[in-house]
């Protein structure tokens, strides 16, 4: 039997950011005793429990689908003292510490939502963060809530050599019937979410490293047999991590062992249980005929931000789950600070902005807008959003920027001595900043509460004969759902002006706080035109607004120095470029033509960096930019913006194409910009329509040594009608159909296929015998890849809904947090023309219908209805 939710008769109750609590009871220790069987666990668990305060209320422990079959009290098994509440266990306790003795049986191959203890590809894992943990045993499921863990784990030797928790191992041995045990002891107090075990066959990548204060730490990768020769690149990004994270921020490692485990079945990236991560194989594995240069990037950016936890999320947690942006957007700054130090800085800033515009500002602008603290939920999983990680990095950096690099580490050290093993919030993060720096950042703390994506108004004027240049800077925040009115809210724009004449630095580089409505700026001794570049370094999450003329971005995107807003200069070029023609059905080509033909034949600027410049932004970042989304006319404008790159540059594009072949393949920040560049190159010769484009690509599919060569001759081939296409889909099938990680890469270039047919072709896979929807990993690289698809999705058929619609109510059946996932794109409709929103919302009324909806999907649904 599957194992189903229970329907969502009623709405799911609403939870209050300011109904916070402090816990009534704690539980400073807790041992608990698993008999691991993937058809029936045994957990056996003991807490010492503490009256928290001077009240009289019962002792509240969570559970989740648990039956109880033995509750003890001191020993004794007073019956008349507890009862059932749902699905909660409740005790009444005469006095203020007792010992509270459970007995539960769950059976782990029949969690196929994942949380909890579960059954993967022969192995048992769990998931715990947010509520998983009430799905293995009965305790106060809540971050606040710390204990000290002792841990025995008892299974079939032979099926399970492998036994892994928290902490270090301190004992362990065999017993009869084959069966051995393990104990293992978490010294450090932590929250349930936390909570981690592995009984599995695995081997393991083994390294060490030694602290700077000459703590030896036994570091390993578990992963199956087969798996072993993929794994060094996250052993070497690990230790670049535990390196990285004592230089830049002073935090050491803290006990004896590091495991990271690699599972096929996980339901987003990694998780940073204390000691144990427990990771997706995907942000694991990497060799070079498997994983493309973007996976190696995210591998050590994945396994970065789990290590980084350890100091931000695990030994200062969160007090409650408003406050997950505490851990998150803090720890996805540590990584991008991270990734940005071991590569090239200025792509790094480029790719996360592309990120943050892609998933973040979609969602600022949208029906589940909520800010970096939210201030209410109905199921928190649906609250692991672009807003809480990516925006939340941005509101830090921001303070990073304002406070400057040092007083920023005087603050997060004094937040992590001042908060070290307790449950802190946003609030102690934030005076931590205050009173390390001496800044007043009573305003600031608007940016935690406050959703939506402000848009500043820039513009500059110049008196020759004063020599006095004017910028005049304005600020408006969008209202958001439940948020009609707001504050502006003080933001750091690094600003600077260039001379139009000579080309020269007029101003340089200054931070101006934009700290209200409005504010105005004066240049003195400025003779020349000045060219305004503002928001450099993308240093504040806005979207700017100005009235440079397309001689002015093409001047910045030739000239500027700060490499982000080059690219940002050339970006806004081709999106003015883009809504004209959407608008108007044609367009002057020719600016974006130069300045691309510039960016390309400068030779002093790194591939990487031209390779991003040179790209058109997206068709769903173009349609973000228009009040009614047209996707057939954006799609065709870009296209021909596409072709007519393509053919202009054809020369430009072949040179460039044929110094990135003669690279040979070796994992460098170099080697990586040419082959980046390769691919761009290669497909603007394909949207040029040249009578070799196929064959090209063809070839460098076939001679390629590596994934990302080949994975985009690929994509390239996916766009078109050729008969190579079908012949390398077919090859790149039987190649790879045993390694589920690059199968999934098979499924994503089809959904994503720029062709008219993409709709059909995605019916079909998803009929596919490879296609399934026990693996998170296979459905969002078919579903979640062809909602991305603006084309394809918003088919005026409505096909393309149909389809979401019809996988969200499929999935919801087995796994409600990855279901509610896929919802977004369909709560987009508002920005449709009527044909579509209406066939969007009668698809999210289709989904609402639907028996036994989760939580999880019904809150995601409703609120995308409105
Ligand atoms: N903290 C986990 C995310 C858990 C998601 C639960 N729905 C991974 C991370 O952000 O590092
Ligand atoms: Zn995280």
């Amino acid at each position: 039997m599957l194992d189903i939710q229970t329907a969502a008769v009623s709405p799911p109750p609403v939870i209050r950011r300011e109904d916070y609590r402090p816990p009534d009871w704690l539980v400073p220790d807790v041992s608990l005793d698993f008999r691991l069987d993937p058809a029936e666990t045994r957990v056996f668990a003991r807490l010492s429990v503490t009256r928290n305060g001077d009240h009289g209320r019962p002792l509240r422990l969570d559970g989740d689908g648990l039956d109880p079959l033995a509750v003890r009290i001191d020993g004794q098994a007073l019956a008349d003292s507890w009862r059932m509440d749902g699905p909660a266990l409740v005790i009444d306790l005469p006095g203020d510490a007792h010992l509270i003795e459970t007995e539960v049986a769950i059976a782990p191959e029949r969690n196929t939502q994942l949380m909890g203890l579960y059954a993967s590809a022969g192995m048992l894992c769990t998931q715990c963060e947010p509520e998983g943990f009430r799905r293995i045993t009965f305790f106060p499921d809540r971050p606040d809530v710390l204990s000290r863990y002792t841990v025995r784990l008892e299974a079939d030797e032979a099926t399970y050599p492998l036994l892994l928790s928290n902490g270090d191992r301190t004992d362990g041995g065999g017993l009869a019937e084959g069966r051995h045990w393990a104990e293992w002891r978490d010294p450090f107090p932590k929250p349930t979410y936390l909570f981690a075990l592995v009984a599995a066959d695995l081997s393991a990548n083994r390294d060490g490293f030694t602290t700077r204060s000459g703590r030896a730490v036994d570091l390993a990768i578990w992963v199956k047999p087969a798996d072993l020769g993929k794994t060094e690149h996250a052993m070497a990004a690990l230790k670049a991590a535990m390196a990285w994270d004592e230089q830049a921020y002073g935090r050491e490692y803290d006990l004896g062992e590091f495991n990271i485990v690699a599972v096929a079945d996980f339901n987003f990236g990694a998780m940073e249980n204390k000691g144990l991560n427990i990771f997706n194989s995907r942000y694991i594995l990497a060799d070079p005929d498997t994983a493309t240069d973007a996976d190696y990037d995210a591998v050590a950016g994945v396994v970065a931000h789990e290590y980084f936890h350890n100091w931000s999320g695990n030994r200062v947690t969160c007090r409650d789950w408003f406050q997950l942006s505490l851990k998150e957007g803090f720890t996805v700054l540590r990584d991008q600070q991270f990734s940005a130090d071991q590569g090239s800085p200025a792509v790094n800033r480029i790719e996360n902005v592309r990120a943050l515009r892609a998933a973040q500002f979609p969602e600022d602008a949208g029906p589940l807008a909520h800010p970096i603290r939210p201030d209410a939920y109905m199921e928190i999983s649906n609250f692991y959003t672009a807003t809480v990680y990516n925006k939340g990095a941005e509101v830090i950096r921001m303070l990073h920027t304002m406070l400057g690099a040092q007083a920023f580490r005087l603050g997060s050290d004094l937040y992590f001595e001042r908060h070290d093993g307790q449950a802190a919030t946003c609030e102690d993060f934030v005076r931590a900043m205050e009173d390390a720096s001496g800044a007043d950042l009573a305003d600031f703390r608007l940016w935690y509460g406050q959703a939506g994506t402000p848009r500043v108004h820039a513009t500059i004027t110049h008196e020759p004969a004063s020599g006095q240049a004017r910028l005049t800077l304005g600020q408006t925040v969008p209202a958001t759902p439940g948020q009609p009115d707001k504050t502006p809210m003080p933001l750091p724009l690094k600003v600077a002006l260039f001379g139009e004449l000579t080309g020269t630095t007029i101003a340089p580089e200054q931070v101006v706080l934009l700290d209200g409505a409005s504010k105005e700026v004066l240049f003195e001794g400025v003779g020349e035109r000045p060219v305004l570049s503002i928001n450099r370094g993308f240093s504040a999450p806005v979207v700017v607004e100005t009235d440079r003329s397309a001689a002015d971005l093409a001047f910045l995107s030739a000239n500027d120095d700060d490499p982000f807003a080059r690219y940002e200069a050339m970006q806004q070029l081709m999106v003015d470029t883009l809504v004209v023609a959407v608008a108007t059905g044609e367009a002057d080509h020719a600016p974006v033509i130069a300045a691309v033909e510039r960016t390309l034949t400068d030779p002093a600027l790194d591939p990487a960096f031209v390779a991003e410049a040179v790209l058109l932004p997206s068709e769903a970042f173009v349609g973000d930019q228009m009040l009614v989304v047209d996707p057939p006319a954006i799609h065709a404008a870009r296209e021909a913006l596409r072709a007519a790159l393509g053919s202009a540059l054809e020369e430009e594009w072949r040179a460039a194409y044929g110094k990135a072949q003669a690279n040979r393949y070796e994992y460098t920040p170099p080697a990586k910009g040419l082959r980046r560049l390769r691919t761009v190159a290669l497909g603007y010769l394909a949207a040029a329509g040249v009578a070799d484009a196929a064959a090209l690509a063809f070839r460098q599919y076939d001679e390629a040594d590596n994934m990302t060569d080949r994975q985009g001759a690929l994509g390239v081939l996916a766009n078109g009608t050729a008969p190579e296409r079908e012949e390398a889909l077919d090859l790149f099938y039987e190649r790879y159909r045993a390694n589920g990680l690059v199968l999934d890469k098979w499924f994503t270039t089809q959904a994503l296929s720029a062709r008219a047919d993409t709709i059909d072709a995605v019916e079909r896979l998803a009929r596919h015998g490879d296609f399934t929807l026990a693996n998170p990993n296979r459905i969002r690289s078919l579903v979640g890849a062809f909602a991305a698809n603006q084309r394809a999705f918003h088919d005026i058929s409505g096909r393309g809904y149909r389809f979401l619609a019809d996988m969200v109510i499929a999935v919801d059946r087995l796994n409600p947090s990855t279901a509610a996932k896929l919802i977004p794109p369909l709560g987009r409709w508002r920005r449709f023309d009527e044909t579509r929103a209406a066939l969007m919302k009668a698809e999210l009324r289709r989904v609402l219908e639907a028996a036994g909806l989760s939580k999880d999907v019904f809150e995601q649904a409703s609120k995308s209805l409105g």
